[in-house]
């Protein structure tokens, strides 16, 4: 009879070993974890473009914009172009400082108390070329 309590508690112990265990991994594995989506600042293929222009991303999500060619590059958000044309916001959002140096980057994280909408920006020493972009923040 010892023995096989012994043996009924040792596998109850594994069973919860193995159910702190799944349960981890799932903590860690949920779908609700926030993403980091890159733009790259000049297309690849040289054009004076970020690089997805357009990009829709869920609130708690971070967009990290990457100098990528043709240097320099900023991100100015059009004031009257994000959610409620909020000037205070887009000016809380640009990098108007220009990135010069390859690979230089600039990080947004859309989180969960900003407005969800259409975050318009652009670049603005290639504005006039089409190098404009767009967030679009889901719920
Ligand atoms: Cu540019």
């Amino acid at each position: 009879m010892k023995l096989i309590a012994q043996i009924s508690r040792s596998l109850s112990l594994a069973l919860l070993t193995m159910v702190l265990v799944v349960g981890s991994f799932l903590m860690v594995a949920s779908p609700a974890s926030a993403e980091t989506f890159t733009v790259k600042m000049g297309a690849d293929n040289g054009m004076l473009a970020f690089e997805p222009a357009n990009l829709t991303v869920h609130a708690g999500d971070t967009v990290k914009w990457m100098n990528n060619k043709l240097p320099p590059h900023n991100i100015v958000f059009d004031d009257k172009q994000v959610p409620g044309a909020d000037k205070a916001l887009a000016g809380k959002l640009s990098h108007e400082q220009l990135m010069f140096s390859p690979g230089e980057s600039y990080e947004v994280t859309f989180s969960e108390d900003m407005p969800t909408g259409a975050y318009s920006y652009y670049c603005a020493p290639h504005r006039g070329a089409g190098m404009v972009g767009k967030i679009t923040v889901e719920g």
